[in-house]
């Protein structure tokens, strides 16, 4: 008997020993804080040498701990593809969500062919998906079930619940809100539902209350592994700002300089200041050497709404901004910091993608994927060790028209190493594709296409998109057999309608007027 008790007790022994030792191996993973901005565009921080007028120190302070990525990119123009593509690792083209339109009413999940287009358009657009399926894996569920405490904090827009983060693998999610940008506005009062700013702080900065309760986070699970899912509200629409910061930004504007809206610029220092609040936790905390830190963005700038009669910014020296496959759409700001991994203070010119973290941190993290999970990203743990991916094919998956200036008819885009084909649909002779070809190491800009000159490439870099987009299982655009070529004015194309309720179509401009069409979910996010 004695020998038995003994026995048990040996085995109870081992047994808490083990749990302790697993905990300890636990509390030894590194946390994990994802930084997504919204709608940053690549010249809006002093990462690249493109702004005189933003100031972005603490987004410094971050590139001086880890590797700056120069040719980073979103997974779409728009931002809910990229969200989308972020937390499950797989293109647009496959999940099907590729417009911004996860808060509208219409619950749709699964992509369709489309069934109709005016004759003014080459292509029928393809019906997207509006919510994120919850039977994905994502990042937040293989972290949460790795060990992870595991909290999302600001804009989602994947849908509302049964859809919300809460559904998605985060404990938590403040505040919790479906739309596309912050309720009502940036400095409280805000519209959120059971959400308010503090009391006690007066014209409080939602930026500031998120900074605020995502280091509540860190702080109540500074003993075990965090993943910190940040995903700001700025510097999207709507466009307001701190009354004090604007007016420290007017006083210095350079009326030359194509970046030279105040209160654009007042939401980018905001943004900037919750990167360092975030940072100047993690160092109180002593914690900072055990955190994986990236800091992205969903897509790129704003440059054709108007505030106070500018635009918000401009991407220049890159052609176009958000909602354009101009590489102003889509080439983003992306900094990885992860001790003892990437090398402080460094750049890299590889040729990453939004879809690349999951992978990337399953990778690094030494977490197993699901038994039958795919990813269309790779992981970035070759590239920290110096690998270039010379010849990796980057796709972006855009089937959609929204009139911005710059805009480009439904297509998609393949970059590998220095070359960029876009494929728009069925635009050219007799429905068939029309490819804008460009060099970016020597035309960032996307300013000469290149297309007829090198009809090989263009061959070269479309069967990979069509291997990309029969891999995927992409719904795509087909041609409009109603497509009128008599009405169709090609040099209006990328050009932007001259009032809010304007065709891009000079034939249905010429059309008796109308009531105004209800806007598309792509127009509605876009404030068009
Ligand atoms: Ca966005």
């Amino acid at each position: 008997m004695t020998r038995f008790i003994f026995a048990s007790v040996l085995l109870v022994t081992a047994a808490a020993t083990l749990a302790l030792a697993a905990e300890r191996a636990d509390a030894k993973k590194p946390n994990v804080v994802l930084i997504l901005a919204d709608d940053l565009g690549w010249s809006d921080t002093t990462l690249y040498g493109t702004t005189k007028f933003y100031q972005t120190p603490n987004i410094e302070r971050l590139a001086k701990r880890g590797v700056t990525f120069t040719r980073a990119y979103s997974a779409s123009p728009l931002c809910s593809p990229t969200r989308a593509a972020i937390l499950t690792g797989l293109s647009p083209a496959r999940t099907g969500i590729t417009t911004p339109n996860c808060h509208l009413p219409q619950i749709v999940l699964d992509a369709t062919p489309g069934n109709m287009a005016p004759p003014t358009k080459h292509a029928i657009m393809p019906q997207p998906v509006s919510r994120l399926k919850t039977d994905y894996p994502t990042l937040a569920k293989s972290l949460k079930k790795a060990g992870y405490a595991t909290g999302h904090f600001g804009k989602w827009h994947l849908g509302s619940d049964p859809y919300s983060p809460l559904q998605h693998g985060f404990d938590v999610d403040i505040p919790h809100h479906a739309g596309p940008g912050p309720a009502g506005s940036y400095v409280a009062p805000w519209k959120f539902k059971d959400f308010d700013h503090d009391p006690e702080v007066p014209d409080q900065h939602i930026e500031d209350r998120m900074a605020a309760e995502a280091t509540a986070f860190m702080e109540q699970h500074r003993d075990e592994p965090f993943y910190l899912n940040y995903w700001m509200f700025s510097v999207h629409a709507p466009f307001d700002a701190k009354k004090a910061l604007i007016e420290k930004y007017r006083g210095v504007i350079d009326a030359n300089d194509p970046q030279r809206c105040p209160t654009y610029a007042a939401m980018v220092e905001s943004m900037d200041d919750a990167v360092g609040t975030l940072l100047d936790t993690l160092d109180r905390l002593k914690i900072a050497d055990n955190t994986v830190i990236i800091f992205t963005s969903d897509n790129g700038g704003n440059m054709y709404n108007e505030i106070e009669g500018v635009p918000p910014t401009s991407n220049a020296p890159l052609r176009g901004g958000k909602a354009s496959m101009c590489e102003g759409g889509t080439r983003v700001p992306c900094v990885v910091a992860w001790p003892g991994v990437t090398s402080a203070g460094t750049r890299n010119d590889s040729l990453i993608q939004s879809e690349d973290y999951y992978p990337t941190l399953l990778a690094g993290l030494g977490i197993d994927a699901e038994a039958d999970q795919r990813f269309d990203g790779v992981s970035l743990m070759p590239v920290f060790k110096g690998d270039k991916l010379r010849g990796r094919a980057l796709f972006q998956y855009f089937p959609h028209d929204p009139p911005v200036p710059e805009w480009i008819p439904p297509s998609v885009s393949v970059h590998r190493d220095d070359w960029k084909l876009i494929r728009i649909f069925h635009a050219g002779d007799a429905g068939a594709h029309r490819y804008l070809l460009f060099n970016l190491n020597d035309d960032i800009g996307e300013k000469t296409n290149l297309a007829a000159q090198y009809p090989d490439k263009v061959q070269e870099l479309d069967a990979l998109i069509t291997r990309f987009l029969k891999e995927t299982k992409a719904v795509v655009p087909i041609a409009n057999p109603k497509f009128d070529l008599a009405k169709y004015r090609p040099e209006l194309e990328g050009t932007r309608p001259q009032s809010k309720n304007a065709s891009p179509n000079a034939a249905d401009k010429a059309k008796p007027k109308r009531k105004a069409k209800a806007k598309s979910p792509v127009q509605s996010e876009l404030n068009l």
